[in-house]
């Protein structure tokens, strides 16, 4: 007989630790855009330890924009799920509470929830292509296919911008204060850049809300870090362990966490900090640090781990050639950081080489891998740049960038094929179609792509250079 499934607290038996406060007690003041295993590792946990310490109405109505799935997986159990953490020295379990509901692939329910003066916090985790937000100009993407769509139709709105707008625009004509709206994306100055896409589309669409909008809303930014991958069979077979339940929605996550917030939030907040949330005024250097380090040498050991036939990260770091390109690769970006008080960069170096040696996590590369053409940029190009500019030696960033261009083939060495899933997939294979297998001739190609590399980049012979001949390597020997 199959376990009962985990939709009430006092099913709960076994060695998981459960919420330490009573949900149902506390009413809803959050809403999530996106709520993937990220979330449910992160912000709904630094939220539930927030509910426990300081109690308040924060809990979270998640919302799948497009997927059904989690709340199929959540719903039946009125959004409990268990949170493994598996680090090098074992494996801890708690239920957590937060999420009082799930909303999928149902924007006019999504667009009253959000109008719901009760919600004072919209937070994000949408990757960085749910933006819609074209990261050169910083406009309202027409490209993108929810925003041409909310464009055109902006009172039935089911892309972020266009619901946010659509929200913000219904609660001023209640008269109701606004939400703050919080990012939790990858994505540098995130609060910055989505008010500024978030701006843009209001002027198009509702050009008496964009000065309303202004003056009255905060994005406020924030740094988020905890490796989360996709749940699997094991999961939810630890979960079942954990609780004496059946689990659909539980995840695993490594120990570490971070959030570093901007402290702007006109409507209250919960008490994060019980989740080890730090508040500080500007963000931008930590998520600096965490997008140049953490996340860089995470694609590129993506790219040439999954090319060189490692399916997990922990793989990579065994293989000591390429773990020798990680250390090299932190090295490099480090460099390009300026100092940040309280932080020793070589120490953040070394935990986050332990962190990706975790034995416990199966993080796959061709996970990290997904989305090149969104996550590069900042991860690679940017560090790139600086360091060009500081006349240190970009070869590190150059071999990444090469990496992700032997991925782009889109065929192995031993010449199985595989999608990119990327969102500009087609662009890519666009590009390169009737193009030599030549590092010169792919490189031109794909620095040519509209938007994606810097330009002071493309039109440099040095970093040119240094991207062919890394690439001229691979495909001449192999990764
Ligand atoms: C990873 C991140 O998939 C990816 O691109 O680099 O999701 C990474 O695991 C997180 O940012 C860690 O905080």
């Amino acid at each position: 007989m199959s376990a009962p499934r985990l939709d009430a607290l006092d099913r709960v038996h076994g060695p998981a630790a459960r919420p330490g406060y009573d949900p149902a007690a506390h009413g809803v003041g959050i809403l999530h855009l996106g709520i993937g295993a990220f979330h449910r590792a992160h912000q709904a946990v630094a939220t539930d330890d927030a509910l426990a310490r300081s109690g308040g109405d924060w809990r979270i109505t998640g919302v799948s924009l497009r997927s059904r799935e989690v709340a199929d997986a959540l719903g039946p159990q009125h959004g409990l799920y268990t949170l493994i953490e598996r680090g090098a020295d074992g494996t801890k379990a708690r239920v957590i509470g937060a999420i009082r509901d799930v909303i999928a692939a149902d924007p006019d329910r999504v667009l009253a929830a959000m109008s719901d003066p009760a919600i004072r916090i919209v937070t994000l985790s949408v990757t960085e292509k749910g933006y819609g937000i074209d990261r050169v100009t910083r406009a309202a993407d027409p490209a993108h296919p929810a925003v041409a769509a909310d464009l055109a139709d902006p009172d039935r709105p089911s892309g972020v911008l266009g619901l946010i707008c659509a929200a913000l625009a219904a609660r001023h004509a209640a008269g109701a204060a606004p939400f703050t709206v919080l990012s939790c994306d990858n994505l540098p100055e995130n609060g910055a850049l989505l008010r500024d896409g978030v701006l843009d589309f209001a002027r198009r669409a509702r050009p008496d809300l964009a000065g309303w909008i202004a003056d009255n809303v905060a994005f406020p930014s924030s740094m988020v870090d905890r490796i989360t991958p996709a749940a699997t069979p094991e999961t939810l077979a630890e979960a079942a362990r954990q609780t004496a339940c059946t689990d659909l929605a539980a995840i695993e996550t490594e120990p570490f966490m971070q959030w570093v917030i901007e402290d702007h939030f006109p409507q209250g907040r919960p008490d994060w900090e019980a989740g080890g949330a730090i508040f500080v005024r500007d963000v931008a250097p930590y998520e600096r640090m965490k997008l140049t380090m953490l996340n860089g040498s995470h694609s590129m050991l993506a790219y040439a781990g999954f090319l060189s036939g490692h399916r997990y990260v922990r793989d990579v770091m065994n293989d000591a050639a390429l773990a020798a390109l990680v250390r090299r690769h932190l090295q490099a970006a480090a460099q390009v950081l300026p100092p940040l008080e309280g932080i020793v960069l070589a120490d953040y170096a070394a935990d986050l080489e332990a962190r990706f040696h975790n034995p416990a996590i199966a993080h796959e590369t061709y996970q990290i891998a997904m989305d090149g053409t969104q996550k590069l940029p900042q991860r690679i190009f940017q560090p790139a740049l600086a360091a060009m500019e500081a006349g240190q030696d970009p070869r590190a960033f150059a071999f990444a960038t090469a990496a992700w261009m032997r991925y782009a083939q889109g065929v192995t060495d031993t010449g199985e094929t595989y999608a990119l899933r990327d969102p500009r997939e087609a662009d890519i294979r666009a590009a390169l179609a009737g193009v030599a297998r030549d590092a010169g001739a792919i490189s031109a190609a794909l620095h040519d792509l509209p938007g994606l590399f810097p330009q002071r980049l493309t039109h440099d012979p040095a970093w040119r250079d240094a991207v062919e001949s890394a690439l001229a390597l691979m495909l001449s020997d192999g990764m």
